[in-house]
């Protein structure tokens, strides 16, 4: 069996190309993980997910255990065959989630108590329940349980925060035992804080771990502030682990965080806003909605070869957001996701071939602020 693995293809000042070997395929980074929070990209079939260029899926610990429930999963077959989904997930361990969904949470040192946000019955978390739930999903790549103080915050905050996390880290290791094949990833947490950050990443890396996230960051701070902290941040990290920037970003995010030594990332930004009528393109933002698209027979990017591209102009993409027909939805997230996944290919190629910061060149002059 293929036991999890990375290996480093190519170097281009701090960004990087490579491969995350799994039993389930191979994970191209840097890797963009499409959000799949309960069981579904939402508006996609899995295979048209595949089609974009998708290696790895992400699924939330939160949404699973309160619907349809951990133990549930398990039974059915564990969550690649409940979702028909054959390729690597990565799971969210919970906590982040509790903290921006759930209502009533209680923390202590052995973790969190909230109430559901679907129907307000009451549920805990901790490092030790976090890591049986991701089990029991068969989550090929599983978080550690930590947790992330919304910015801004005191330092003493972020503080107590990180040190929480890094006695849960070393509790969710141990809870999550010896798995070949599956790999369990650290978080790092510190704030915009140097030392903190430093001192985070000190105690994960004497756990010891598969890889390594960057947490804690698009939370407020602004992306000045967020490279401000990859400028120094990644460089704690072993060079030879993925480094997984959680929760970004747009475009423009992420690559900044891949100039600065990200290998994957997620997102909801491409699938939720192709619900919402927003398309990315190559030269900015598109708002689908917008009166003047209505009468125009050109296609939202001429050089996109998506079904929304290639089958449609946008007057018709245009009408079927209007009249809230669902295949606007399904139309525009795919679209969003192949350009995440062409904007992930091309930067691979770049990487490889030593011409990223020419790529990146490109990539910001071929870009209008605001709708185009
Ligand atoms: N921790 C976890 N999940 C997360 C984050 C974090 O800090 C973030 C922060 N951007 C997004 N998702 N466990
Ligand atoms: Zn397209």
């Amino acid at each position: 069996m293929t036991t999890f693995g990375f290996t480093l293809h190519a170097t281009d000042g701090a960004a990087r190309t490579g491969a995350i070997a799994t039993p389930r395929g191979t994970i191209r980074t840097p890797a963009f993980m499409p959000v799949g929070t309960a069981g579904t990209v939402k508006a996609m079939l899995p295979e048209s997910v595949a089609a974009t260029g998708a290696d790895i899926l992400l699924g939330n610990t939160y949404h699973l255990m309160l619907r349809p429930g951990a133990e549930r999963v398990a039974r059915l077959g564990g969550l690649h065959a409940f979702m028909h989904w054959d390729k690597p997930i990565l799971t969210d361990s919970g906590g982040f989630q509790v903290m921006s969904l759930s209502g009533l949470r209680k923390m202590s040192e052995d973790g969190v108590a909230f109430r559901s946000h679907i129907d307000g019955s009451t549920h805990m978390l901790s490092p030790e329940r976090s890591m049986e739930i991701q089990r029991l999903l068969g989550s090929d790549i599983v978080m550690c349980f930590d947790e992330c103080p919304a910015l801004p915050a005191s330092e003493a905050e972020v503080a107590r925060a990180m040190r929480l996390s890094m006695r849960w880290a070393e509790r969710s290791k141990a809870a999550f035992g010896d798995r070949p094949g599956h790999a369990l990833f650290g978080i790092m947490q510190g704030g915009v804080t140097r030392e903190l950050r430093e001192e985070s990443a000190r105690a994960l890396t004497a756990i010891g771990f598969d890889g390594y996230a960057v947490g804690g960051l698009a939370v407020g701070e602004g992306q000045e502030a967020m490279f401000g902290v990859l400028d120094y941040a990644t460089g704690f990290l072993p060079e030879g682990r993925p480094r997984y920037l959680m929760g970004v970003g747009k475009p423009d995010d992420i690559v900044g965080a891949v100039a600065r030594g990200i290998d994957m990332m997620d997102c909801v930004l491409p699938s939720r806003s192709g619900r919402t009528g927003q398309a990315f393109t190559r030269r900015g933002v598109v708002n689908i909605k917008n009166a003047r698209h209505a009468d125009d027979p050109r296609p939202l990017d001429e050089h996109c070869s998506c079904p929304a591209c290639r089958n449609y102009s946008r007057a018709y993409l245009h009408h079927v957001f209007r009249a809230q027909e669902i295949l606007s939805s399904m139309l525009l997230t795919w679209h969003n996701l192949h350009y995440f996944q062409e904007l992930m290919a091309g930067m691979r190629a770049a990487i490889a071939e030593g011409r990223f910061a020419a790529w990146q060149a490109e990539f910001h002059a071929g870009r209008a602020e605001g709708d185009i």
